[in-house]
Order: C-alpha cells, then sequence, then structure tokens
C-alpha cells in the first residue's frame, strides 16, 4: 500500500511523503471526537514551491506568488483527495485534510497542525521561522495531510534544526522571527499579514520561507 501511496502522491507532482502515528496529538485536531475514532494515522504530504516565483518577494508577497500559493493549496487539496480515495478503495477510512482552511479564526485554527503531522512523520524540522524545514527544500514547501485508519508504519523523525543558520531572520519585515521557533512571534506575524492585505491586496506573507537559505524546487 505504501507503494501505492508515493506513485500516486510522485505521479500528481508531490515531492515528500511520511507516515506518523497520531494518537497522542489528535485531542488537538478540531475534529469531533466520533469523527477521529479508530483514525490513528496520518500520511503527511508536501509540495514543493517554485524557487523563481519566491525570488519575486522581495520585501513583500509578489502577486505571482499569490497565485502560485493558491495553485499549490489547489494542487496539494487534489493529491490529499486522490490518496484518501485509494485508501478508501482499499477498506479503509480517510479524511483528506485541506491544506489551507482557517476554522477558528480568533484562534488562527485549521483542522489539524500540518505541521506538527509533518515533524512527526519525518518531513522536517521545527525552523527558527516557525515553518516545517525539509533538508532538501529547506521550508519552500506546502503542506497537507490525510487521515486514516490504515495502520502504517511511522517514519523515522528528523532529529536536526536549523544551527547556525538565520538566514530568514533579517528578511522578516516585522521581525518575528527570534533565536528558538518557541519565541518565534505569531502575533506580529499575523499583523504583518493583515497589513500586507490592507495595502498591496496580497493577505499572505512568505518571506521567511522563501529566505529559508536558498534551497527550493
Ligand atoms: C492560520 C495559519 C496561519 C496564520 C497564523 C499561523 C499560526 N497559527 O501559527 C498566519 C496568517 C499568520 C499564517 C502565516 C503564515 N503561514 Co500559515 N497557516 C495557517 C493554517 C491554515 C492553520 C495553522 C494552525 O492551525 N495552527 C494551529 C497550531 C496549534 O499549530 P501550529 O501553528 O502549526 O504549531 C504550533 C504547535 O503545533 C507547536 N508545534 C508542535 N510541534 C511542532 C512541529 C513543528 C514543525 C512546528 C512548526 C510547530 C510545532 O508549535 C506551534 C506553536 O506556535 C496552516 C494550515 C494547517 N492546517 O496547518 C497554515 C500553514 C502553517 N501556513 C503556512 C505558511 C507557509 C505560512 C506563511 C509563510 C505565509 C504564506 N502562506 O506564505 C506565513 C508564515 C508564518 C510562520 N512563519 O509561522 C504553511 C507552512 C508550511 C511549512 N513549510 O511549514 C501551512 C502548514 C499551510 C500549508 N498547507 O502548507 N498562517
Amino acid at each position: 500500500m505504501n507503494k501505492q501511496i508515493e506513485n500516486l502522491i510522485c505521479q500528481d507532482g508531490g515531492k515528500l511523503v511520511g507516515y506518523a502515528c497520531v494518537k497522542e496529538i489528535k485531542h488537538k485536531f478540531y475534529l469531533a471526537p466520533n469523527i477521529l475514532n479508530g483514525i490513528d494515522y496520518a500520511i503527511s504530504i508536501g509540495v514543493a514551491l517554485n524557487k523563481e516565483i519566491l525570488k519575486t518577494n522581495e520585501t513583500s508577497p509578489s502577486f505571482l506568488y499569490k497565485h502560485h500559493y493558491r495553485q499549490v493549496n489547489m494542487l496539494l487539496d487534489r493529491i490529499a483527495n486522490n490518496i484518501a480515495n485509494l485508501v478508501i478503495s482499499q477498506g479503509y477510512r480517510a479524511i483528506p485534510i485541506p491544506a489551507s482552511i482557517i476554522i477558528d479564526w480568533q484562534k488562527q485554527l485549521g483542522h489539524v497542525s500540518h505541521r506538527e503531522v509533518a515533524n512527526l512523520a519525518g518531513l522536517g524540522w521545527r525552523g527558527k521561522n516557525n515553518l516545517l524545514v525539509n533538508k532538501k527544500y529547506g521550508s519552500s514547501i506546502r503542506l497537507a495531510t490525510v487521515l486514516t485508519d490504515l495502520v502504517l508504519e511511522p517514519s523515522a523523525p528528523i532529529k536536526e534544526d536549523c544551527g547556525s543558520c538565520s538566514a530568514c531572520q533579517e528578511f522578516c519585515p516585522v521581525g518575528a522571527i527570534k533565536d528558538t521557533p518557541e519565541n518565534f512571534d505569531r502575533d506580529a506575524c499575523c499583523k504583518q499579514v493583515k497589513e500586507f492585505s490592507r495595502k498591496i491586496g496580497v493577505g499572505i506573507c512568505g518571506l521567511c520561507l522563501g529566505h529559508c537559505s536558498e534551497k527550493g524546487n
């Protein structure tokens, strides 16, 4: 089954895949317990962002990036849906979690933290910029998750961190990136995203993501 999952992800344009047991973190998911009953595993999927497009985010997010962001979200949702259908066709349950839906605007929460699942599934580590950082692509990746009752052998977690690299830090317009991910200033980041939305009509940022080393697709 793993091979079939990986082939399908690859065929659809996904670059990263990992498996995790989410039993210990599923109480944090924004889904009713009856829906999560028996659902203890997750497939984490990563799609790499286009390096050249990220370069257009010099001091503010570009319209090219805004379009790319939407397209990659659509791609991730399609991949997650296709994977869920594959798993369901084998007699299991599967729930594709959308790449980028906020269901609690006050607390800024999605159904599931894709970053936390991806971290458990060995896709990367938690960077200083509070993003999931992958060894090959840096943080220039977007993520989706498929929850399932199919028992999957968990991938080995990556025991690394950003070390002395702080390449992203100087590009954050509001200084939200500190020396540890725990100290990341989420409120300042949120405020800046709203500011970009008001000023230039692009309600995302992505400067820290594109300046995570020179990695990317
Ligand atoms: C709401 C939201 C935002 C809000 C608030 C973010 C927030 N809550 O931190 C705003 C608008 C500010 C925002 C900004 C951005 N976002 Co955003 N956002 C989301 C969204 C939709 C929900 C986040 C959520 O539910 N958080 C709930 C809390 C509990 O989880 P958490 O924030 O992931 O992590 C906390 C805990 O889980 C814990 N933790 C425990 N273990 C681990 C392990 C790791 C690896 C991490 C990072 C954390 C962590 O620490 C964190 C506390 O700060 C997710 C999609 C999703 N469903 O995951 C995308 C998502 C997190 N965003 C993403 C991105 C790329 C961005 C931006 C770069 C903008 C952009 N789109 O270009 C910026 C950068 C922000 C930053 N440096 O952290 C990507 C991250 C990809 C990656 N490589 O990590 C996601 C996963 C979307 C996706 N489908 O790929 N975002």
